[in-house]
């Protein structure tokens, strides 16, 4: 890891790479202000070791672009680990190991996530703003017609209240087959970095092991896979960081366990182990408005391995899109005071990446990868690393 060299405890610069098949470049990240690369082998299918040999493949990569490999994103859990069902212990075996082979080449913070079947989740991704650039967004009434008229849930109109149905209804009778289509894309066939993708016949299997698994069952099975796997991580020196749910609430019925600072408090009270930690993103927990990001930096700074830094703004309706990245709901100028406190604290510097950036300029007659555009998250993270150098120096001063 290299910290940057204007001051001692500062966030490590890093962006998301999807390797070779990426469109944006190792040498465009480097040039965008990184030093080092947040990736993942999403070629190996999940469940299975990540070998010590793929592992070194990829390392070299990157190391002869001129960067260091940071942070994973993501070593995918099973699901059969989340719903505890089949070959779940064979899958905890696998992902052991693959956390002994990443501690042995020298990566040391892995991310991944409890979500239930699928991963982030959006409506649109070409939502467009006033200044020319695209957003992802996601759109209540959008969510709620998908789930009513498209998958056909069981018992689905008993989760959402008469307005919410009215609305889906609504906007349902003004798509035509196209949207309709584009829309059940967007939610299930998955967006970068997820390793899922569905039809809705899929999703809808995907679904039944979670019919009569609740809430406290799915905590439950967080907290044996974690204590499966953190005395294993422990060893390796490795922290495994989890990343909240994004939305933070339960979609089409299926339980959602990282979503508040009480989850964290529980997550953390039944496993105390060091190796389980934090990917703080401002991001997901943001949608909440009864998430205070800053108090829950400093709540949970110790656990916290790595920051995924984006905003968001929503509405009365729980429609969200993903603002600039200094923009929106979240006071950004607030956290990033806290994180700056944290660093000094505890005397360490702690990967970030810009989560995410808006489709704009040249990028907007590009394929790119959705929120994973090239010159979107070069703003964010010019941004970022002004507010923070801004806010240190000001603590200097003092
Ligand atoms: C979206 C990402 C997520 C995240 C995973 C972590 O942009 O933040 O896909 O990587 O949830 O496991």
């Amino acid at each position: 890891m290299k910290v940057p060299y204007f001051n001692e405890y500062s966030l490590v610069p890093t962006m998301r790479w999807f390797g070779e098949q990426d469109p944006v470049s190792l040498s465009a990240l480097q040039q965008a202000g990184c030093t080092g690369v947040v990736t993942a082998l999403h070629h190996i299918a999940n469940g299975a070791v990540w070998t010590k040999d793929a592992i070194a493949e990829r390392l070299h990569t990157i190391e002869a672009a001129g960067l260091t490999w940071d942070v994973v994103e993501s070593v995918p859990v099973h699901e059969a680990i989340k719903t505890r069902t089949g070959q779940f212990d064979t899958y905890i075996r696998h992902y052991q190991e693959s956390v002994r082979n990443l501690g042995a080449a020298g990566i040391k913070i892995i991310t991944y996530n409890f979500m239930p079947v699928l991963d982030w989740t959006r409506t649109d991704l070409e939502y467009q703003l006033a200044d020319g650039s695209k957003a992802l967004r996601f759109e209540q009434a959008a969510l709620v017609a998908f789930d009513l008229y498209m998958l056909q849930r069981d018992g689905a109109a008993a989760d959402y209240t008469a307005d919410a149905i009215e609305r889906a209804k609504a906007l349902y009778a003004a798509m035509d087959d196209a949207a309709k289509y584009k829309l059940e894309r967007t939610i299930i066939a998955g967006l970068p970095g997820s390793e899922a993708s569905f039809s809705i016949e899929q999703f809808r299997q995907a679904m039944w092991p979670y019919k009569n698994l609740g809430r406290e069952q799915l905590q439950q099975n967080l907290v044996a896979f974690l204590k499966a796997v953190c005395p294993v991580a422990e060893e390796a020196g490795v922290q495994l960081v989890i990343h909240p749910d994004d939305p933070p609430f339960p979609i089409f019925g299926l339980p959602r366990v990282v979503s508040t600072a009480n989850d964290l408090d529980y997550l953390f009270s039944e496993v105390p182990s060091p190796s389980n930690g934090l990917c703080f993103c401002t991001g997901s927990f943001g949608v909440r408005e009864d998430n205070n990001l800053a108090a829950m930096v400093q709540q949970f700074g110790n656990r916290i391995g790595f920051f995924h830094l984006r905003n968001t703004r929503r509405n009365e309706w729980g429609d969200f899109f993903e603002d600039n990245h200094l923009e929106g709901n979240a006071d950004m100028a607030a956290i990033m005071k806290e994180i700056v406190d944290l660093q000094y604290r505890e005397k360490r510097s702690i990967p970030m990446r810009p989560d995410h950036g808006h489709q704009m300029l040249d990028d907007l007659t590009k394929k790119t990868n959705p929120g994973y555009s090239a010159i979107g998250r070069l703003r964010g993270l010019a941004e970022l690393r002004g507010l923070e150098l801004g806010i240190q120096s000001m603590r200097k001063e003092k």
